[in-house]
């Protein structure tokens, strides 16, 4: 291991790095799941994903019967009612099947951990993660970074989504980001089209740099 570990790094050393990715339903949560793997694939990274649904597995069989990486390698948590505890109150299901990837595959390196979909307050437990995005997307309004929600505020990436909607449901994206890096401080604000997959190399580099670097 390299002398520059980072603190989440430190605690689990042979364990993969944890990334989050939260948002409310619809924004395109999954989609940018299916955008990200083939990319770290490509990329060499050993991956594996973690996605938390109400009391279905239908995000994991959407990602398992993709094709775009081994199914066993996608593991479903059933949050119940309330997906935000999941990550942030309760992490123990979640913590649970991460430690469960790691057990199974020695060599990995990323968990990717999709949050079951809640409203702009949700937020991941830094005990879960040692990184998270927060998906929002341009049909949600313009005036959503306004709004302060949690995750637009205190996530490490903030992804707006469905750029591609935006003359289509009158809003200025401009506007959008430049309210974002207002409220943020500094934080990153990138844009995609997880339809297309444009804007997405950004994110993939984005993670590579904030939590592989030692990998
Ligand atoms: N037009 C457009 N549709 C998108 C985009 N990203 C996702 N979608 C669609 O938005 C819907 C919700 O996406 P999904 O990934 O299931 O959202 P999740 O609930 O956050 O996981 C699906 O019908 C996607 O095809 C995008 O960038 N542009
Ligand atoms: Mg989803």
């Amino acid at each position: 291991m390299s002398a520059q570990l980072s603190p989440s790094s430190k605690a689990r050393p042979r364990g993969a790095a944890r990334v989050g990715i939260g948002g409310p339903v619809g924004s395109g949560k999954t989609a940018l799941l299916e955008q990200l793997i083939p990319r770290f694939i490509a990329r060499g990274t050993d991956i594996a994903v973690i996605t938390n649904d109400l009391v279905t597995a239908e995000d994991a069989e959407r990602v398992r019967r993709s094709g775009l990486i081994a199914p066993e390698r996608v593991l479903a948590v059933e949050t119940g009612a309330c997906p935000h505890t999941a990550i942030r109150e309760d992490p123990t299901l979640n913590l649970a099947a991460a430690d469960e990837l790691d057990r199974a595959y020695p060599g990995l390196e990323l968990i990717l951990i999709e949050s079951g979909g809640d409203n702009l307050a949700s937020s991941f437990s830094l005990d879960l993660v040692d990184y998270w995005l927060f998906v929002i997307d341009v049909a949600g309004g313009d005036d959503i970074p306004r709004k302060r929600g949690l995750g637009v505020l205190q996530s490490d990436l903030l992804v707006i989504n469905k750029v591609d909607l935006a003359p289509h449901v009158n809003v200025n994206l401009d506007r959008m980001v430049r309210e974002a890096h207002e409220v943020r401080a500094g934080r990153a604000t990138l844009l995609t089209n997880c339809a297309r997959g444009d804007g997405v190399d950004a994110v993939v580099e984005r993670i590579a740099q904030e939590v592989l670097f030692d990998r």
